[in-house]
């Protein structure tokens, strides 16, 4: 093995190989995302063993009039969306803020400018009537920018259950930066995938079509194309694991033979022992005592919260 580059050209770059020349081995699940991740996210949205993008869709259905009711004020409000992706639960809730004639402007946000273009075009035919401003960027960048394009009352909106792929300290860190970027009069809206069965909770991480194996895998599909390696990726299993102690999902790529990887761009070569792990992705599930130390450590304070009939996930509505 190589010793460190002193320089790296790119993040994605550096945090390959301190993930792989590290004990035990790990990948960012940020990574995932290229487009072809992008897609296979989309699958796993659809699903049936995927049950948040349906419990999160019912919970909006539900409650899309007493959740307008308090986001809307006097004056009008932008409605910023944190990881926008298709919008296919948001346009709900758009829908209905439309049909109340509210005075809102959309503000959708996410990493992916490809994402957000075919959005845009998406709400042009199904709700022409929303007005809306996209916006490409990281979550972190765009909160420190947030006064340069909203002037108005801000009801920022964390779908998915995204949180779910920060450790804790950083979920918090993610919270303050919002709470920073909040006013006594601003809202945050989050969905937070609930403790359930943990039968269910792998079956959503562990589908049989392999779907969610290709998106996990997806990590060495990108280091190979982009980082000149050589990753088999049939050398690899797909492997999930949930503790309902701690609510956490964890999802690992497990090594099925001794075997070595020429990653060519950092000039690393990197050796896997038969069944050593590769730690991919968290998924964190939650609970009310969980989210409620989570927002008190980030300054905010739970206003109100709604959920689904069988208690699956919760949308909690956020102050400061
Ligand atoms: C985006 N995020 C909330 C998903 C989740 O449930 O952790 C990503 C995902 N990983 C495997 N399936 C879906």
């Amino acid at each position: 093995m190589k010793t460190t580059p002193t320089t790296f050209q790119t993040a994605f770059e550096e945090d390959v190989y301190k993930g792989l020349t590290s004990f035990p081995k790990y990948l960012l699940s940020k990574y995932i995302y290229d487009q072809k991740g992008d897609k296979l996210f989309q699958q796993i949205m659809a699903m049936p063993e995927y049950y948040l993008t349906n419990c999160e869709l019912i919970i909006l259905k539900h409650h899309k009039a007493a959740i307008a009711d308090i986001i809307n004020k006097e004056g009008g409000f932008d409605l910023i969306e944190l990881g926008a992706g298709d919008g296919k639960k948001t346009k709900v809730l758009l829908q209905h803020l439309v049909d109340k004639k509210y005075d809102f402007n959309y503000l959708p946000i996410d990493i992916s400018q490809h994402v957000l273009e075919e959005l845009e075009s998406s709400l042009k035919d199904e709700i022409p009537e929303v007005n809306v401003k996209i916006q490409q960027g990281t979550y972190f960048k765009t909160l420190e920018n947030l006064a340069d394009y909203s002037n108005r009352r801000k009801v920022i909106l964390v779908l998915g259950s995204n949180i779910g792929n920060l450790l804790h300290e950083n979920a918090i860190e993610f919270l303050r930066n919002i709470q920073e970027a909040m006013t006594a009069e601003d809202k945050l809206f989050m969905g937070f995938d609930q403790k359930k069965d943990p039968q269910k909770i792998l079956d959503a991480y562990n589908d049989k079509t392999g779907i969610t194996e290709a998106f996990n895998k997806n990590l060495l599909a990108r280091i190979n194309k982009e980082l000149d390696a050589d990753f088999n990726l049939d050398n690899f299993k797909h492997w999930e694991v949930y503790d309902p102690e701690s609510g956490t999902a964890k999802s690992y790529l497990v090594s099925k033979v001794q075997q070595k990887v020429a990653i060519n761009k950092l000039e690393l070569e990197v050796n896997f022992d038969a069944w050593e792990s590769i730690h991919t992705e968290i998924s964190q599930k939650y609970d009310d005592a969980v989210v409620e130390w989570l927002a008190e450590e980030a300054g905010l304070e739970i206003q109100t919260s709604f959920q689904d009939n069988e208690n699956c996930y919760k949308n909690y509505i956020f102050r400061k």
